[in-house]
């Protein structure tokens, strides 16, 4: 199972190739552009998401509602780009600077410098089209089509807001379903009304300072079989594989599991999670301090993984930078962003997981069909419940 994504911020549209897919999987087109959604909302975006209705159109792989097995071919159009024809223009165009909107004031913390200096490109435009945040909507869309798939085996990937700008929320302790339902209500992704508010205030006055600002966010796995991944070789490690998806989304700095950095203070009596086994359950632990990995496999718990979001480095206040053209110092050119986008970020960092969770579910149980990848997962849950 593989994927690629194509396309500019304000390009014509965002497109993504899904290869690998087994056949038969009927796909509810709703839930999918429910995600997109679900990714445009959030307290602290800017005016660019009045503009979009982000919808995910298929071109390929998917007749009468499911799948055939051939790559899965996905358009998400992007509103904006009826007011960017010229300057995003492929054919040449003439024109200044300025009706090229052409950019020569590296932004600091953005992919501006090091792009624009190793592709060679003296409008630094070319470069922040494509390192725009803007992409995560065709990730958002892939990762919808990949929660469809464990959907089908009961398996469900929720997210929540962790902290903005040093405020935290309080440990929700809520059943998975209940979690999904009372974060999609807040426009921080938090359950608790307090945070909330203390959130949304911190945001504005960030916003109004000029400046923006970051948070952690996380993602939590039920329903999850034992052993996905595996402690045979490095790169089948499957926490590893969401450590690497995680830190892919822009702005992200930083992963953890369970306690994560907080094991470094504690005595592993303290850490490790204790085995337990009774007849209906089979075995399971007795905390889940580890995040639901022990050698880079599933354990059986769920998984929970953090990500930490650097603030957005497109400030209204900007940093100094120099000037690409002159080399004088300036400060960085200001363009259009967002002042938080953790809520956003934390519905973008469920779909990468919920992928690299599905890729691991294809590669173990295999299968070019749903048919046949169904009767090889229950054929092993038949084999662990006897073992
Ligand atoms: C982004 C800058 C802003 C954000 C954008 C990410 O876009 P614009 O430059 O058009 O104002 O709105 O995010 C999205 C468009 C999106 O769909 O999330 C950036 O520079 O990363």
């Amino acid at each position: 199972l593989r994927y690629l994504t194509a396309g500019e911020t304000h390009g014509p549209q965002l497109t993504a190739i899904i290869e690998g897919l087994p056949s038969n999987l009927e796909l509810d087109f709703e839930a999918l552009n429910f995600q997109l959604h679900r990714r445009q909302k959030g307290h602290g975006r800017g005016r660019r998401m009045q503009i979009e209705q982000d919808t995910a159109q298929i071109v390929g792989g998917v007749r009468h509602g499911k799948t055939t097995g051939a790559p899965v071919a996905l358009v998400v159009a992007n509103n904006d780009w009826k007011h960017w024809t010229s300057v995003m223009n492929i054919e040449p165009i003439s024109g200044n600077d300025e009706t090229k909107r052409r950019v020569h004031r590296p932004r600091p913390g953005h992919a501006d410098l090091n792009g624009g200096l190793k592709y060679n490109q003296t409008d630094l435009r070319n470069i922040l089209e494509r390192s725009s945040a803007r992409e995560t909507a065709a990730r958002v869309a892939v990762g919808a089509v990949a929660r469809q798939l464990l959907e089908k085996f009961g398996i469900r990937v929720a997210g929540r807001v962790v902290s903005i700008g040093g405020i935290a929320a309080p440990e929700p302790n809520m059943p998975i379903d209940e979690l999904i339902a009372r974060t999609e209500e807040s426009p921080v992704r938090v359950t608790d009304a307090e945070t909330e508010a203390k959130m949304i205030a911190l945001i504005d006055q960030t916003k109004a300072d000029g400046d923006s600002i970051g948070g952690v966010v996380e993602c939590i796995v039920a329903g999850l079989p034992v052993g996905l991944g595996s402690h045979v070789q490095w790169d089948r490690k499957l926490d590893g594989r969401i450590a690497q998806a995680v830190v892919s989304i822009n702005a992200f700095k930083g992963v953890e599991f369970g306690i994560g950095f907080e094991a470094a203070n504690r005595p592993g009596s303290q850490v490790h999670d204790e085995i337990l086994y009774s007849e209906e359950k089979g075995y399971h632990r007795a905390s889940n301090r580890l995040g639901g990995f022990e050698g880079g496999m599933t354990n059986g718990m769920p998984i929970v993984v953090r990500g930490v979001m650097k603030p957005i480095p497109t400030l209204y206040k900007p940093l100094r930078s120099v000037d690409i053209d002159t080399k004088e110092p300036f400060t960085a050119q200001v363009e259009r962003s967002d002042a938080c986008a953790v809520p956003a970020a934390s519905v973008v960092m469920e779909s990468v997981v919920a992928w690299e969770v599905a890729k691991a579910f294809l590669e173990k149980f295999g299968g070019d069909s749903m048919e046949e990848l169904q009767a090889n997962y229950d054929n092993y849950l038949r084999q662990v419940a006897e073992y």
